[in-house]
């Protein structure tokens, strides 16, 4: 039962029977993802003093390379996972192939693999705008005990058993789900503990928020083209508020507290969207369904499409359940 004001680590100790498979090996997951929030929190809140700490590329005082924090998150979060061989197996937006972990302690015997976006957004870090990071956790569907494949990887996101995101934002937050809802845990920075202040996330099933990046709109589908004319036409509560940081994460969790819909669909210089299928909107989508929300390609559920290789792209229209079936009536209608 989720508590208000319970530590994250309270949280994950009473619920651990609610993790699917649950022997800990889940609850240890998602303790290292948070430990390596909190390392990647440190240095994203730094990012401004980067003309004192020393600029990328640079060696800083202390001797360290100054790293792009994209890299250094990816690194983190890695090293994090490595190390403590919670998983088999790691994919990464940030890496070309996914990596095999080989155990030492337990020779393999872990089930699970991570897919991760380590710092999402990251071109909003230097002018102070929030950023994130997502994940996506499947049970391995290879033998335990042997070396991961690309079979374990290329799961539709209907099989996720977990998935979260981070947003470096005004507070830090740790939102996640085992697929029983979806619990908002904020840091507190001086103590370094994440708090459950947002229990059962809910998406309202109506909004008035419409994000997406409108620059782009010569280049949509018609069917997107209509849903935006839709929205702005003035008629019943609209027209809509239009709000878009370009920061999928930073969207996405206003629009879960306030009702909206975020949208990046196909566009001349992405025919398949921008974002990663297995990265970006298979956790968000999980996310989004399990707080009564609605996330499709336009015709097709999202975590129904069965991915065909890692970095896949695909449109992505997410938010209030009532507003994506909207868009996805226009979409239909001019398909
Ligand atoms: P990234 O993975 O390179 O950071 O790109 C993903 C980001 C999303 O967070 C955001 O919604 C989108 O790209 C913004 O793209 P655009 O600037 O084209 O609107
Ligand atoms: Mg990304």
């Amino acid at each position: 039962m989720a508590r208000k004001n319970q530590t994250l680590g309270e949280f994950i100790i009473e619920n651990q029977a609610e993790f699917p498979y649950a022997n800990g090996e889940l609850s240890r997951l998602i303790n290292s993802i948070r430990l390596a929030a909190k390392m990647v929190n440190h240095e994203v809140n730094k990012a401004g003093l980067v003309d004192i700490t020393g600029a990328v590329g640079e060696v800083n005082v202390q001797g360290e390379d100054q790293q792009k924090l994209d890299v250094l998150a990816n690194e983190t979060f890695i090293k994090t996972l490595t190390n403590r061989e919670i998983v088999c197996g790691i994919a990464s937006e940030e890496n070309d192939d996914f990596i095999t972990i080989t155990g030492q302690k337990n020779d393999n015997k872990n089930k699970y693999v991570v897919l991760i976006d380590p710092l999402d957004g990251s071109s909003n870090i230097d002018v102070n705008v929030s950023v994130g990071t997502i994940f996506s956790v499947y049970r391995r569907v290879t033998p335990v005990g042997t070396p991961v494949t690309i079979d374990d990887f290329l799961q539709p996101g209907n099989l996720q058993v977990a998935a979260g995101y981070i947003i470096y934002g005004t507070s830090t937050m740790l939102v996640f789900t085992t697929g029983h809802g979806v619990n908002g845990f904020t840091l507190n920075p001086a103590l370094g503990t994440y708090y459950l202040s947002h229990p059962n996330m809910q998406f309202p099933v109506d909004g008035n928020i419409y994000s997406v990046n409108e620059g782009n709109y010569v280049h949509f589908p018609q069917g997107i083209k209509n849903y935006i004319k839709y929205c702005q036409e003035e008629k019943d509560d609209r027209p809509y508020t239009s709000r878009y940081i370009g920061s999928l994460v930073s969207d996405i969790h206003r629009n879960m507290i306030k009702g909206g819909i975020y949208m990046y669909p196909s566009t001349a210089k992405s025919p398949n969207g921008k974002l990663r299928l297995l990265y970006e909107c298979n956790p968000v989508a999980f996310i989004a369904e399990q707080a009564g929300g609605k996330a499709s390609d336009g015709y097709r559920r999202i975590m129904d499409i069965k991915p065909e290789e890692l970095h896949q792209r695909i449109p992505f229209i997410c938010g209030s359940k009532n507003m994506v079936e909207k868009a996805e009536y226009f979409m239909q209608e001019n398909q």
